[in-house]
């Protein structure tokens, strides 16, 4: 189901479609296909960061491959179906059904040369995927130059040889708008970008570029959300005031990352991918719950040695064999193991499935899919619809033809004259807000996160099911209410902000009132 900004674009996309050239014209066709499918949401960042466990944690079952294996550097779209399957997608447009392996995951090696293939799609039952396709990306960074194209391609900072652009700008090279070209017809329209420790150099470049390809200039930047995984391995000594806790160490250390990053992405979460994957995929069983639970007994400073390494977890005498012992640190690291234990020695009485919620609460997972559905799912409409004008603003940029380009220009300039548009702007707002760019008082964002999240008159005035009369008269006065705040007392970043909720509020006032109808269709009855 599209949301009322999306079909205001495929209404543009639609009336220009009979005054463009051919090859536009399969463009404006490409955008009106995905705006039609859920958000499309990619988790990139370096190789071996943790996308895939990520990923897993995220749909709830163990099917992207991890570690090793030639699948790990093809790109996956997980999507949901109503019958698993997975699909080979080769380059020249063929497909091959593939079974899944014996362990319920896409297979390590497919039996089929990788230059062959385009990228795997993975249609699983999980009712996560209803509203969100998740695209699983080789790591950046590889040695492996054939995967990071596949990504770089995914993610719009590729460059095209071939169309060189005439107009590029210089600071940013040759290709910018094919890029973003490349990514309408390949690409996500919101990342999740996984690191560990510390975001590098080349991070932020790709970052930059899939904001820059995908953020239409007035539908704001944010598209982006990190994740600070393998939070378990931060140094707590590393990290002022973390009182050698790793926890609040990573805490501390994604908050740090985060200040660098916004308005870029919308937030750093840390992360215990790892962790997250066992608790939440059903990896976890009562014999894993046993073996801790016997470490539990063990002589605290035998179980001291233990935690220094891998290896002395594995090789020194404890009642639990080694083969189980190798499992645990697959399964939960030293770090989760720890956390485990800790917890059973506290409360030797929690059950196996207790342990396994303690252990899933601990891994940041929940924290993660709560900013996801705010930052992704409650702007899918806005996130798609941007991501669409974008793909818009690069053909006009592409055509050769100057009335093309500037009926395009002309269109997309009256489609953001709507009322109906101005939510892009607010959404915008919002994510300036929420990101922390722009300090706001907590009441304050929870009311522009309310006002933006939602496209029902009621919800977005917090006033349930109540009468027009009521609704129409609440939207005046916070109309008023903001009006004045964006004139007095308020910073020229909170002003701006303000001057785009009186304006979302009086668009509602207005609607409510019935002098607006609400909603789309696009521009084609002009
Ligand atoms: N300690 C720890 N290990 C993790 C965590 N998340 C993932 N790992 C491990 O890191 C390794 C790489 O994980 P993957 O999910 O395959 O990483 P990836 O980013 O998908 O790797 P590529 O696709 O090859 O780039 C695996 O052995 C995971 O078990 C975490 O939070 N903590
Ligand atoms: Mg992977």
């Amino acid at each position: 189901m599209q949301g009322p900004l999306s079909l205001s674009v495929g209404g543009l996309c639609t009336a220009l479609l009979p005054q463009v050239s051919p090859r536009t014209a399969g463009g404006l066709r490409e955008v009106l296909r995905r705006l039609d499918t859920p958000l499309q949401l990619a988790v990139a960042g370096r190789i071996k960061a943790g996308k895939s466990t990520l990923v897993n944690a995220l749909i709830g079952r163990r099917v992207a491959p991890t570690d090793v294996g030639e699948c790990t550097r093809l790109v996956t779209r997980f999507q949901y179906g109503t019958v698993d399957r997975i699909e080979v997608v080769m380059r020249d447009g063929g497909r091959n059904t593939i079974p899944f392996a014996a362990d319920g995951g896409i297979p390590a090696d497919l039996g089929i040369p990788l230059e062959q293939v385009s990228h795997l799609e993975a249609y699983l039952t999980s009712a996560l995927l209803s509203d969100v396709t998740v695209i699983d990306t080789p790591g950046l960074g590889s040695m492996d130059s054939a995967s990071v194209s596949r990504t770089e391609a995914l993610l719009g900072a590729a460059r095209s040889e071939d169309t060189p652009d005439p107009e590029a700008d210089p600071d940013t090279g040759p290709g910018d708008l094919d890029q973003v070209s490349e990514f309408a017809v390949a690409g996500a329209e919101a990342v999740v970008y996984v690191f560990t420790q510390s975001i590098r150099a080349d991070d932020t470049k790709v970052l930059a570029a899939f904001t820059a390809a995908t953020a239409s200039r007035d539908a704001g930047p944010v598209n982006a959300l990190a994740v600070l995984n393998k939070a378990d391995t931060v140094q707590p000594d590393s990290v002022d005031g973390s009182g050698g806790d790793i926890w609040h160490a990573a805490e501390l250390l994604a908050a740090s990352q985060a200040a660098v990053l916004r308005p870029r992405v919308a937030d750093v979460l840390p992360m215990n991918g790892l962790l997250a994957e066992t608790a939440e995929t059903g990896a976890f069983t009562a014999a894993d719950a046993e073996a801790l639970r016997a470490l539990a007994g063990v002589d605290p400073a035998l179980f001291g040695a233990m935690m220094m390494a891998a290896d002395l977890f594995t090789s020194l005498e404890a009642p639990v064999d080694s083969p189980a012992r190798v499992r645990l640190l697959q399964l939960l690291d030293l770090y989760g193991i720890n956390a485990a234990v800790q917890i059973l020695r506290a409360e030797p009485a929690v059950s196996a499935g207790e342990l396994r919620r303690r252990l899933l609460a601990s891994s940041g997972l929940g924290e993660f899919r709560r900013r996801l559905g705010e930052v992704f799912r409650l702007r899918a409409d806005g996130i798609k619809a941007s991501a669409a004008l974008a793909s818009l603003g690069a053909l006009a940029a592409a055509t050769g033809d100057p009335h093309e380009r500037q009926r395009i220009h002309d269109g997309i300039e009256m489609l953001l004259q709507r009322p109906e548009a101005h939510q892009l702007r607010l959404l915008e707002a919002l994510t300036l807000v929420s990101g922390g760019a722009v300090a706001m008082d907590p009441e304050l964002t929870a009311e522009i996160l309310r006002l933006g999240g939602s496209t029902r008159p009621d919800e977005q005035l917090g006033l349930p099911g109540r009468a027009a009369a009521e609704l129409q008269a609440a939207a005046l006065e916070r109309a008023g209410w903001w009006r004045s705040f964006a004139s007095f007392g308020a910073t020229p970043g909170q002003s701006r902000v303000a001057h785009v909720v009186h304006r979302a509020y009086f668009l509602l006032w207005q609607e409510l009132k019935g002098q607006v109808p609400p909603g789309p269709p696009g521009l084609a009855s002009r």
